[in-house]
């Protein structure tokens, strides 16, 4: 068998066999994860994506680790959708600080048609930079993934937020099958999914490899595959329990999640997601190392801040990676 072939997607992966995955001793699990990085993708590339929140707040959801929910008061000021003009400005300006991806995301439990034409525009003009454009807008309908699609949205983001059993703890105003219905109109709409989750909301080992295992058993792996550590927002039931009890997930079962998560979908873009404002450089490195290579830039999230522009580039430079696509001056020079 061809080296190639050992490490093609699989999709019929079992739930005992990913748990079984995160119990390997630490160093043959990344040691496994980085030769399958390698098979795929140059380990020396990281994607580059920029967030905007063109919605900010007010959701009728009630995701217990969101700063974003009308349900909690956690001091965000609920905002209206945002410009088309203004959100290409942003778009433009992330485009010539180096992003190569450009996701909007708006605080709705789902998309009214009302918004659709707003958006389509937005998407259309994004995309007229030259930059992948990616959404994540809440529930759609078939008919409104064909829409944001023929505008030129290239990624939907839609995350099923961690393992099936752990999920009644997270949020109760939307289901794990709605979830997985709005993949299924995004796949048949012809566009690329992201899709992960988070870790460090006080779900166990194995609600981890519950989300690991319903991801890579999807008919098609997300092709970007958000891990996102709990940002603990004040005010939120989980990001109060965590900020209480002083408990964030443990750096070393952070990577093997990482690990694991580009084991049982080897050609996704792993991203290494929210929480990375509290990481050394060193932890990083270690999840790049595991098989993350994909980051947000760009000095926030939606809502929460993240390392700023010239502290990422220092670090690429010093762990001689470079940004996918056409390596941007600005960023490079950020460094210097
Ligand atoms: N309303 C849309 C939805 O939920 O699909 C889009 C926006 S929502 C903020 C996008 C994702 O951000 C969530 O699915 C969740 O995984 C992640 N997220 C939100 N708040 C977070 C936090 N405090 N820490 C880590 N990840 C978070
Ligand atoms: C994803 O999985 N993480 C990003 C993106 N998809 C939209 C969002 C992270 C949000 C973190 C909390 C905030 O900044 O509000
Ligand atoms: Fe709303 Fe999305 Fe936040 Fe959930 S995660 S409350 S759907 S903005």
């Amino acid at each position: 068998m061809s080296k190639i072939n050992a490490f093609e997607p699989r999709h019929d992966w079992t739930l005992a066999e990913v748990e079984a995955l995160f119990d390997l001793p630490f160093m043959d699990l990344v040691h496994q994860a980085a030769n399958v990085h390698r098979a795929w993708f140059d380990p020396s590339e990281i994607q580059l994506s920029q967030l905007l929140s063109v919605k900010t707040g007010g959701c009728a959801e009630n995701c217990g680790y969101c700063s974003q929910s009308a349900h909690f008061k956690t001091g965000l000021k609920a905002e209206k959708l945002m410009e088309a003009d203004d959100v290409v400005a942003k778009a433009r300006a992330a485009r010539d600080g180096g992003a190569q991806r450009f996701c909007m995301g708006a605080a709705w439990r789902e998309l009214k048609d009302r918004d659709l034409p707003k958006l389509a525009t937005m998407i259309a003009e994004v995309k007229a930079l030259g930059m992948e454009t990616c959404a994540t807008l809440g529930m759609l309908t078939a008919d409104q993934a064909k829409t944001l699609k023929a505008a030129g949205l290239d990624y939907y983001n839609h995350n099923l937020d961690t393992g099936p059993d752990y999920y009644k703890d997270v949020v109760t105003t939307r289901t794990y099958q709605e979830r997985l219905d709005t993949l299924a109109h995004v796949r048949d709409a012809g566009m690329s999914t992201c899709c992960g989750g988070i870790v460090g909301m006080g779900e166990t080992r194995r609600d981890r490899a519950g989300l690991l295992h319903q991801l890579a058993t999807l008919p098609a792996h997300p092709d970007s595959l958000p891990i996102n550590g709990l940002v603990p927002v004040s005010g939120t039931p989980l990001g109060d329990k965590v900020l209480a009890e002083g408990k964030a997930i443990d750096s070393i079962e952070f990577v093997r999640t990482i690990a694991v998560a580009r084991l049982v979908c080897p050609k996704s873009m792993v991203r290494l997601s929210a929480g990375r404002e509290g990481m050394s450089r060193e932890l990083q490195a270690l999840c790049f190392m595991a098989g993350a290579n994909s980051i947000f830039v760009g000095g926030k999230l939606l809502t929460t801040p993240l390392p700023d522009m010239d502290e990422d580039s220092r670090l690429f430079q010093d762990l001689d990676l470079k940004p996918m696509g056409s390596v941007r001056a600005e960023f490079v020079a950020a460094a210097e």
